[in-house]
């Protein structure tokens, strides 16, 4: 029922990304998603380039499948990376928190699909004309750096604005989630969250037990004075940022408390002041699963519920 040429063209069956979570994507959760039959992605986010390079060969080794590579085009490496992909022969790039516009002639050179995160139509417009063979339209109940809208009203004005395939992200937890941005018009989904909580996630457990844990209002954005937001669970860290941003801190005291926040959630379990990154749909997510379960169930609900209409 959710075929999608775009994703079968790509040799995936299902129209299913996995989102590029910084310090979180490795080559263990894009294998895993990649042997589940959806896209699996190797988040770059600033991690030094050997390392992505290990993990992409890494992934190589673990899937015969297609899988993609994640440029944070904040990154001081994404340059480095832009090349490293080309490098590799990776099939598949997204991109996240900017305009990849300048990397995008190498990219189709070396014959890489490239799918930009857009928060608007204009730059959705532009990744168009610059040559991106779809775009991926993230609502701001995403987990990480987010833009304005809702998922709600950004994705049907972009699949509007653009002739090519639209993806959806942003509070997309089950498959009554897939069925409802598939009536906006999209080919496809990109899921985060979600997959925090899969087997073949290598993040910390204390991690993984604040997502089972989260209620729908657990997350809060910080980082907006920055032009950065970005959205988080509530814990100690959090309750800083807002003190820090009500007393008007600079942008320099700002990041200075958010630098090594990703890597000491996902990797150390610090619960208490990592950043953990997480969307609104965490209060959804309420069961460990392998990766081929989670996306299995969420075909099968996403038809349930368009059959349920019939
Ligand atoms: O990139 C993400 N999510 C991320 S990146 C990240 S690492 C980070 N940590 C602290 C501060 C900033 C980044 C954690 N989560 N999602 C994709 C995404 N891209 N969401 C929103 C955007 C976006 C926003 C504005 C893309 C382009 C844009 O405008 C660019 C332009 O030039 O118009």
């Amino acid at each position: 029922m959710f075929n999608s040429i775009f994703f079968e063209e790509l040799g995936v069956k299902y129209p299913i990304i996995q989102g590029g979570m910084a310090w979180v994507a490795d080559s263990s959760l894009a294998s895993a998603v990649s042997n589940a039959g959806g896209l699996g992605i190797i988040a770059a986010a600033n991690a030094p380039v050997e390392y992505i390079r290990d993990e992409i060969r890494k992934a190589k080794k673990l899937t015969d499948k297609p899988f993609g590579v994640n440029i944070m085009l904040l990154s001081e490496n994404a340059e480095e990376i832009a090349h490293l992909v080309c490098e590799e022969g990776i099939k598949v790039v997204t991109t996240g928190a900017g305009n990849p516009g300048k990397y995008m002639e190498l990219w189709k050179a070396h014959g890489i699909k490239v799918i930009p995160v857009v928060a608007s139509v204009a730059l959705a417009k532009r990744m168009e004309r610059a040559g991106a063979d779809a775009v991926i339209a993230e609502g701001c109940e995403s987990g990480g750096h987010i833009g304005e809208l809702t998922t709600m009203a950004l994705v049907p004005q972009v699949v509007d604005g653009v002739n090519i395939p639209v993806i959806a992200a942003g509070g997309i937890g089950d498959g009554r989630g897939i069925a409802a941005v598939f009536m906006l018009g999209v080919q496809g989904v990109q899921v985060g969250t979600r997959f925090l909580v899969a087997n073949e996630c290598t993040i910390h457990e204390n991690y993984k037990k604040k997502i089972l844990a989260a209620k729908d209002i657990d997350s809060v954005v910080t980082g907006r004075p920055t032009g950065h937001p970005v959205r988080v669970l509530k814990n100690k860290l959090s309750r800083q940022f807002q003190k820090l941003e009500k007393e008007n801190a600079s942008i320099e005291d700002l990041e200075e408390l958010g630098r090594g926040r990703l890597q000491m959630a996902a990797k150390e379990g610090d619960i208490v002041m990592g950043s953990l990154l997480a969307g609104q749909i965490a209060g959804l997510v309420k069961k460990e699963q392998s990766c081929r379960l989670i996306i299995e169930e969420m075909f099968t609900e996403a038809e349930e519920a368009i059959i349920k209409f019939k």
